[in-house]
């Protein structure tokens, strides 16, 4: 045998040996160290966003309880598609992580229109006894059939409409306008229902379509309003909030392909602790952000005849909630 065969064999017993049994520094081995999952959150809101700020202490939970090994990249603003394109993709696992409006869930899982019914909330503080009781439970986990789970629910405010044209002070006031909703069947006929002329989209193209005149204006919250800069281009906000939308921070269910149940539990318990960061974050950012607006030149207006919006939705619970009653009869009997 020749002489580089020869240290060959022996480059390759001593690789394999380094390999099996891992590397000794002094005399102490050096313990393999487990590998790193990184996953990404998709979020349409920029970063100065409340909800973008909380599924921002999600990940950083997630990354301090596991020590490292599970890390999950926030990504805002739109960076991996609309809430429709996104939620397709959580479902097929190619997104691990986002946080949806459950306007934009319920399309896909319609039970969940129950808890966006128009005006079916008194007020934020009955929203959330719904949503922290076992009604709220049993709908975020009614979308696991849909490839989903449902972590932790996060406050999406009340929903008001804005506009370019004029001042909102009554329902008449409304007609002829041309308002976006989400591309929510729901959401189009409670805006059908309350006088208005409706157009379906994409969160990232209002502003440029009322911009351009394609709509009027659309309806929203005041952070959301705020951050996405509506506030430019349609300056007057009424606040009429027809309807509470709650937010769904949700997991693909491809992740358990990649975590074991411990970590799943970890996971679980980080998304509830930044459900309680969220709720409180926007009661604050809430209030900043409509004071910011009438500063910034937004024309805030109060309407005279709310109950004539809510009769003008009523007719929305028979064709939506019909298989729910007597839900939708406990969430009204809440105290
Ligand atoms: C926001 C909500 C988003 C999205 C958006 C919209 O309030 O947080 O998830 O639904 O409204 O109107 O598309």
């Amino acid at each position: 045998m020749k002489l580089k065969q020869i240290s060959r064999i022996w480059i390759s017993i001593i690789m394999t040996f380094i390999l099996t049994t891992g590397c000794s520094d002094q005399g102490a081995t050096v313990v393999k160290q487990p590998e790193v999952i990184y996953f990404r959150l998709a979020e349409i809101h920029p970063s100065d966003h409340p909800t973008t700020k909380a599924d921002k202490e999600f990940a950083r939970l997630v990354e301090e309880r596991t020590k490292g090994r599970i890390i999950i990249k926030v990504y805002d603003s739109e960076q991996l598609g609309p809430e429709k394109a996104v939620l397709d993709q959580v479902r097929f696992g190619a997104i691990d992580f986002t946080r949806l409006s459950m306007g934009q869930v319920a399309e896909i899982s319609p039970q969940l229109n129950v808890l966006q019914l128009p005006y079916i909330y008194r007020d934020s503080d009955h929203m959330w006894q719904v949503l922290n009781s076992d009604i709220g439970d049993f709908f975020l986990e009614s979308i696991e059939d849909k490839g989903l789970i449902g972590l932790a629910w996060y406050d999406g405010g009340a929903r008001s409409f804005y506009n370019s044209v004029r001042e909102v002070k009554t329902l008449s006031d409304l007609e002829g306008l041309k308002f976006r909703v989400m591309e929510s069947q729901l959401m189009v006929e409670m805006a059908r229902a309350l006088g208005t002329s409706v157009i379906p989209m994409a969160y990232g193209e209002v502003y440029s379509s009322i911009q351009t005149g394609v709509i009027d204006g659309a309806e929203n919250n005041f952070p959301s309003y705020e951050t996405s800069l509506h506030y430019e281009v349609a300056k007057y906000f009424t606040i009429d909030e027809h309807v509470r939308v709650p937010e769904m921070l949700i997991a693909s269910k491809k992740i358990l392909d990649r975590i074991t149940e411990e970590d799943l539990e970890i996971i679980m318990a980080c998304a509830k602790e930044s459900e309680i960061y969220q709720r409180d974050k926007w009661r604050i950012e809430e209030k900043e952000s409509e004071k910011k607006l009438r500063e910034l030149g937004s024309i805030i207006t109060e309407i005279e005849d709310r109950e004539a919006f809510v009769e003008a939705v009523r007719p929305l619970y028979d064709r939506y909630a019909n298989d729910y009653l007597e839900i939708v009869k406990r969430i009204q009997e809440m105290e």
